[in-house]
């Protein structure tokens, strides 16, 4: 499917089976106005078969200072009410998506560009890359599920801290709580990026959707729906004739072996 046209605050790239994806307001600090968060949607809902993997970036200092409050500051209840439960239907779509998404920080990682960031499924901090949550002292409330997934992230008690005291989490404090996976040093993150990403575009499709789509749900379900969930997993992924080529490939010494480098 060609992608439809973004908004000039979106960019993309290709390279080979991985898409990269720019936030490109940097002159707002790439704060996340309805035009890009309708862009976001948009190119997740048309993302071609032959991208397998996305890689989330950002243009400027910094990754993203959230929510464009310039918008917000119109919104009554119900407005806000409606503007919330689209960040959430968009940024669902990201997580329960198609494409495993790699997401590069650096800089400002605020509110809703923290909320977007944890939508996704690997995060890479530079070194410059911190993490707030000022909605505490903006008067207002995280609303793009940052209550949803932050605490399953870093736990309530930390988001509690961050929404309370309005204090900042540095890159290593964000490595050390989970925020992102990998910590990497200024400027490396997009070349770590494509490399992760073009890694988890070789995996198996089917793989790749379960480890999306069923992990996340058997890890909230009770134990013995988790196990009869997995068993169903596990047997549709083996039977898939890509599984049966990748196993012969191993066993007759055509596969990489699982080495520490
Ligand atoms: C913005 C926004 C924004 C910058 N909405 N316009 N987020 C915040 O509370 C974070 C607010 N932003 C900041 O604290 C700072 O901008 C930064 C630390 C991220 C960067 O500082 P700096 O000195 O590089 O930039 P700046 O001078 O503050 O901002 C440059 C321009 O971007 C300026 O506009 P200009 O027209 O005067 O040039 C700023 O007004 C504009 N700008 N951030 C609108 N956020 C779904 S609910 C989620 C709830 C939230 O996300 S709350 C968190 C909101």
């Amino acid at each position: 499917m060609a992608q439809p046209k973004l908004p000039k605050s979106l960019k993309v790239e290709r390279r080979g089976a991985v898409s990269i994806l720019t936030l490109a307001r940097p002159e707002k600090r790439n704060a996340l106005d309805d035009t890009t968060i309708l862009g976001i949607e948009t190119f997740f809902a048309t993302v071609p078969a032959e991208v397998k993997a996305v890689l989330l970036n950002a243009e400027g200092k910094h990754f993203s200072a959230g929510l464009d409050l310039s918008e917000l500051k119109v919104l009554s209840t119900e407005e806000g009410i409606a503007h919330s439960r689209m960040w959430h239907g968009i940024f669902d779509k990201i997580e329960f998506g198609r494409v495993p998404v790699v997401t590069v920080m650096h800089g400002a990682v605020v509110g809703g560009g923290l909320e977007l960031a944890a939508a996704t499924h690997i995060r890479i901090a530079e070194r410059s890359a911190y993490y707030a949550l000022p909605e505490g002292s903006r008067g207002i409330f995280v609303g793009g599920g940052g209550s949803v997934r932050l605490p399953r992230i870093i736990g309530v008690s930390r988001m509690m801290d961050l929404m309370l005291t309005g204090r900042t989490y540095g890159a290593e404090e964000g490595q050390a709580f989970g925020i992102s996976h990998y910590l990497v040093g200024e400027s490396e993150g997009l070349a770590k990026g494509v490399e992760i990403a073009t890694r988890i575009a070789s995996n198996s499709p089917t793989t790749n959707f379960a480890i999306m789509n069923v992990l996340p749900r058997i890890a909230e379900q009770d134990r013995a729906s988790g196990y009869v969930m997995e068993s169903l997993t596990a047997a549709i992924a083996q039977a898939n004739e890509d599984a049966k080529k990748r196993i012969n490939d191993f066993l007759e010494k055509r596969a990489a072996k699982v080495e520490r480098k």
